[in-house]
């Protein structure tokens, strides 16, 4: 399986990879779906990021993203990240909203749910802050409009952001070998790129802990593991 994998990607001449929080799972960055723990275990992540669950509660909600921020500052990129970094031929379209692969030294990213290192006016104004996620500050109002400030990532029940969508959405139609990498795929409309590449005749290419089913070569394992062997052969 991993040799029929480092064959079609050596033939390929538009890989790109598309991956999730398994990817930073090995980074010590707990996943989406794993139980949340200490005080967050009684809060549902799908409540925490929304829109509701902000406004129900913004402290609430900007502790728990400032706890993330703190834990990824402390994360070192893993040698999944570090070998996508030297891929400078594969576009990298993520789910996440760490900078791991950023400090791994990739260039071309494309984060469809947004970054945990940056703040934006909840109004809508338009202001945006850098985030220092070693030292994340607390609620606090847009120096704009005096609105609260947010995480400038995508919630649920938001529109994913128009230019990175479009351009995810148009890799995923041209891609001749579409490497999945640590993600449940059950979040849309993300989920859907892994349907438009199979359709677009791409070569499936399913790198994750579970053994799982469906089309495509599945490499099952780790992806700090698997990654390094499928990408530095
Ligand atoms: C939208 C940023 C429409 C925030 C995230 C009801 C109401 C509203 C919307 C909906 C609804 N029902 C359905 C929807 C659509 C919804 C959705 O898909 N819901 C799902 C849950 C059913 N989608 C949305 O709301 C999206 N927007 O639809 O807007 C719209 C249209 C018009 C006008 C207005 C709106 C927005 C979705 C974005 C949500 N934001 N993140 C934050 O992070 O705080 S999503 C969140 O889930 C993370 O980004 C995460 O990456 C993503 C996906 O999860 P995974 O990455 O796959 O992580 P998960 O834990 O699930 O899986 C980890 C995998 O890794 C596992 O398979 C595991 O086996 C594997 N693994 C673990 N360790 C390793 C490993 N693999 C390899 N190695 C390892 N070591």
């Amino acid at each position: 399986m991993l040799n029929d994998a480092v064959a079609a990607l050596q033939n390929a001449s538009r890989p790109v990879s598309f991956s999730g929080a398994g990817l930073s799972a090995e980074s010590g960055i707990p996943t989406f779906r794993e139980a949340q723990t200490g005080l967050w275990a009684r809060y549902d992540p799908m409540t925490l990021a929304s829109p509701g669950g902000f406004a129900a509660d913004p402290e609430l909600v900007i502790s728990w993203y400032n706890g993330r921020r703190r834990a990824i500052a402390a994360a070192q990129p893993n040698p999944a990240h570090l070998a996508m970094a030297q891929r400078a031929d594969i576009v990298h379209i993520t789910q996440n909203v760490d900078d791991l692969l950023e400090r791994a030294g990739a260039g071309d990213i494309v984060h469809l749910h947004g970054s945990i290192n940056r703040d934006r006016c909840s109004a809508g104004c338009g202001h945006r802050e850098a985030v220092d996620l070693a030292a994340p500050l607390p609620l606090r109002p847009c120096p704009q409009c005096g609105r609260p400030m947010r995480p400038d990532v995508v919630w649920f029940g938001e529109q994913l952001p128009r230019i990175e969508w479009l351009r995810a959405d148009e890799l995923a139609a041209h891609a001749d070998v579409f490497i999945v990498i640590g993600t449940s795929a059950q979040v849309y409309p993300a989920a859907g790129l892994i349907t438009t590449a199979r359709t677009a005749g791409a070569k499936i290419i399913v790198i994750n802990i579970e053994p799982g089913v469906g089309p495509g070569i599945r490499l099952t394992g780790p992806a700090g593991q698997i990654v390094p062997q499928l990408l530095e052969p």
